[in-house]
């Protein structure tokens, strides 16, 4: 996670769904990355890997992991590792301690992935839990009945190698058996498979085909495999589906998805980014003109957005805007390089590097980008990026002497992980299954050649690869043209202001209005005191304004998730504990992203006092009156951190803000977190509470009932203890006949004390209570809403994006002016029995809260 700088460990992060598939607990990154150690020189660092390797990584955890993944990038990561250690071994100077240990692992892996083959079909499970395996109660897995094409057809490779170094054919013969299946399983008519399959009855379950997401490397690890092990089925395999893919899907310079029944129709209009992979492999196939071509428009899209957008349409224009690092495109760069070896491959990797080095290196590594539009960062390093676009971009400038081992002895996995070919030769205990009855002889004359290189390809036309780019050379800005970027880059080169950021935008500040205002954006109060953030483009200023107030909506929209995934806190209680209450009553409260945590800490307790001015926006002129005390603030006219500071200077131990909403409740409102000021708050280390202004009068009104009331601020309502009635002395008049009513709704109010069970506690986040923020305008709620409606939109001005949006969101921020203040204090005082009538709500709420929790 390289903007928090920390690890991602499974379980302890808020779940991404499937992409966190590919974490077992088993140190993923520091294993896919082993081989690339060694493809940069790093030996010694390589030796230190593989002993922490054999130190710390555990494969039996009770964690359910994509068997694709698993197979990939640690099956393939121990043996890769294990590959290069024996090379680096015999050469005689590394590793002379090795001793086959990572392959140990890597058979002890193998393992763990076998019960997930069992099926009748033969094709795996798409997860297996690595503990408990398959459909046992504890796995948590087996009920699936679907898996994509590749997940079952990537086997091949990593399989083959660990039943060849191992002599355990077994693995080779369930890779084989899947691949297998899927042969024969393939549409006969167009030779195609489609994206998802039925492991239990073969149906195809999406009947769409590409030779991207979810089919890519099947394809791949037919070719490699015929590569690696020599069989020829394999070839045959590959060739047939290459046919097809060339005479439905290609449409050069594009890749289409199709039907695989209807192969001429058309699946979809776009294209995602992991068909990137294929220009690579046609260099593996000898077929060089088509992936010249293909690779010359993605770099056209990449040229557009510094980096390739995870799905983009047939006119280029961004589909899906975010993009994880994916080494696909450098994979190909490498490939074209070594097939045509035209320095231009090495200028668009050279892009490549740069666009990573200026846009997605942060301090603790490289972040995905989340939106390639606006350059707004994902807290997310996959540990591909390492794996292979480190490796490829290196080999790519490598000369020979660079590295030191022949490459060419070796074959990438699709996690570019190096398998030596030596193993074809190895423990060929497999029989080959002969295809050759059922394969028909394809005019395949042009691939003659598998293996390409200049001097065969081309040898009288060094320039061939340029000849096949030049009238490619503007097919993309011809559909979308390029400009507002440049146009945008070129005013602040003429030393324009740089537009507004979203992290330091303040709804109070009338300046950010102006701009939002200019941006197209309009600000709606909503009645909770919520404010709504609206973009419209058509009513910018000018198209650079527009084009600024959409990169604002997109980094508003990221911060705010961004506070919601990784800050999520609980809801907090103020309980009131002095007489006549002594802790019945219950607040529900919202946390303070800064100050003392009151989960990790005793709970604070105190009396309370108002802060003057009520707002806790300047230097208290009546410290002596909250001093030792938790002070109350009204909410708004400045940051909550500043608040914080005030009454802290003054000597308070605890602050309650209260919101100046009249009537807000947090029965019908969501609770929300109060934000830091985007500054660092470590300075504040009193606890900060947020209380809805229903719940916050009553604070008040016993305050004018009582005089003196004491409350505990804490994370989790404390039992009502004895102690807290024994501490107090009734000190009013009303007493008795307070006391009375207490006691006879005391059987209500009971529930809330005996009914906090220690799971139900406030530790999982309701959805109602995550949204939301007050004073920090920078804090945004999740009901933002994005749409595109091009049509609103007359100009051009945002076409050199491809992107026009009228963005909605919702956002909590700090309201205008206040133009209530002091509502609660100038209420007539309320009769006792209204109170405990609210209290009765509050609780009600409060278990309600509870019960969601659960
Ligand atoms: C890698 O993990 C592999 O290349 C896989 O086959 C698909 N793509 C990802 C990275 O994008």
């Amino acid at each position: 996670m390289p903007l928090t700088c920390r690890g991602r460990v499974r379980g302890q992060e808020p779940s991404r769904g499937d992409v966190d598939d590919a974490l077992g607990k088993f140190s993923l990154t520091l294993i896919d990355s082993l081989d690339t150690l060694v493809v940069l020189n790093k030996t010694k660092e390589f030796e230190d890997a593989v002993r922490k390797v054999l130190r710390d990584v555990n494969l039996d955890n009770d964690v359910v992991v994509s068997v694709f993944e698993t197979n990939i990038r640690v099956l393939g990561g121990l043996l890769g590792g294990h590959s290069l250690a024996i090379m680096l071994k015999e050469k005689g100077e590394y590793m002379q301690w090795y001793n086959d240990e990572l392959l140990q692992m890597a058979k002890q892996l193998g393992y763990k992935l076998l019960p997930a083959f069992n099926t009748t079909s033969g094709l795996p499970y798409p997860r297996i839990n690595l503990k408990f395996g398959i459909r046992k109660p504890e796995a948590r897995t087996g009920t699936e009945t679907d898996t994509c094409t590749a997940c079952a057809g990537t086997l091949i490779l990593e399989f083959a190698a660990l039943s060849r170094f191992t002599g355990a054919t077994i693995f080779e013969e369930y890779a084989r058996k899947a691949l297998d299946f899927l042969w024969e399983k393939r549409q006969r008519s167009s030779n195609l498979v489609g994206v998802t399959i039925n492991i239990h009855t073969g149906d195809w379950v999406r009947k769409d085909s590409g030779v991207g997401a979810g089919i890519d490397s099947y394809y791949e690890y037919l070719l490699k495999a015929y590569v690696l092990l020599g069989d020829d089925s394999f070839l045959e395999r590959f060739n047939t589906h290459y046919d097809a893919i060339m005479r439905y899907i290609s449409q050069p310079p594009l890749l289409l998805d199709v039907h695989i029944h209807k192969p001429m129709l058309n699946a979809r209009t776009w294209m995602d980014a992991l068909l990137a992979f294929f220009p690579g492999l046609q260099v593996l196939k000898g077929d060089i003109r088509p992936a010249i071509e293909t690779h010359e428009m993605l770099y056209q899209v990449i040229k557009k957005h510094n980096f390739l957008p995870e799905a983009f349409t047939t006119d280029f224009r961004v589909h899906w805007a975010q993009h994880p690092l994916r080494p696909e495109f450098a994979e190909s760069t490498y490939f074209l390089y070594k097939a045509t070896g035209d320095p231009y491959y090495l200028e668009v990797g050279k892009t490549l590097i740069e666009n990573l080095n200026k846009y997605a290196r942060v301090p603790c590594g490289f972040a995905a980008m989340k939106d390639v539009r606006t350059g707004s960062h994902e807290d997310r390093m996959d540990s591909f990026f390492l794996a292979e676009m480190f490796k490829y971009l290196y080999l790519l400038f490598a000369d020979k002497e660079d590295i030191i081992f022949d490459i060419e002895d070796y074959i990438f996995t699709t996690e570019a992980h190096l398998l030596p070919l030596w193993l074809s030769t190895t423990n060929q205990s497999i029989s080959k299954k002969n295809t050759t009855s059922e394969y028909t002889e394809l005019d395949d004359s042009n691939f003659d050649w598998t293996c390409p290189n200049t001097q065969i390809l081309f040898p009288n036309d060094p320039l061939y690869a340029q000849s096949i780019r030049e009238p490619l050379k503007n097919v993309v800005d011809k559909s979308c043209p390029r400009g507002i970027i440049r146009v945008r880059e070129e005013s602040f080169r003429s030393g324009a202001k740089p537009p507004l950021r979203a992290r330091d935008f303040m709804a109070t500040n009338p300046e950010h209005l102006e701009i939002l205002k200019k941006m197209g954006v309009s600000l709606i109060h909503l009645k909770d005191g919520r404010v709504q953030l609206v973009q419209h483009a058509i009513q910018a200023a000018s198209s650079i304004d527009a084009e600024d107030g959409l990169r604002f909506m997109q980094e508003m929209i990221e911060l705010s998730s961004q506070q919601q995934k990784e800050q999520q806190l609980p809801p907090r209680a103020v309980q009131i504990v002095s007489h006549p209450f002594f802790g019945r009553v219950v607040l529900t409260a919202g946390p303070a992203q800064f100050g003392l945590d009151l989960s990790k800490h005793k709970e604070t307790r105190g009396f309370v006092a108002s802060s003057k001015p009520y707002n806790g926006c300047s230097e208290l002129t009546n410290p002596e009156a909250v001093m030792g005390k938790i002070a109350l603030i009204q909410r708004g006219q400045c940051m909550f951190a500043e608040k914080a500071r005030n009454i802290q200077n003054a000597g308070a131990i605890g602050g309650i803000v209260i919101d100046d909403n009249e009537g807000s409740s947090s029965d019908t409102a969501p609770l929300f977190q109060m934000a830091g000021d985007g500054k660092d708050t470590d300075d504040i280390k009193i606890p900060m509470l947020f209380l809805f202004s229903k719940e916050g009068s009553i604070i008040l009104d016993a305050i004018r009932e009582y005089e003196e009331v004491e409350v505990l601020l804490s994370d989790k309502a404390k039992d009502r203890d004895p102690e807290m009635e024994n501490e107090e002395q009734p000190s009013s008049e009303n007493d008795s006949q307070s006391a009375e009513q207490i006691t006879s709704s005391s059987q209500e109010v009971d529930l809330v004390d005996q009914g906090s069970p220690e799971e139900s506690s406030l530790n999982s986040q309701p959805e109602s209570l995550s949204p939301a923020d007050t004073d920090n305008a920078a804090s945004v709620s999740p009901s933002e809403q994005i749409s595109n409606p091009m049509e609103n939109h007359e100009t051009t001005s945002l076409d050199g994006e491809c992107t026009d949006l009228d963005n909605q969101l919702q956002e909590q921020s700090e309201t205008e002016e206040d133009s209530n203040p002091n509502v609660s204090w100038g209420k007539k005082v309320q009769p006792i029995d209204s109170i405990l009538a609210d209290w009765n709500e509050d609780i009600e709420a409060f278990e309600m809260m509870e019960k969601d929790e659960l």
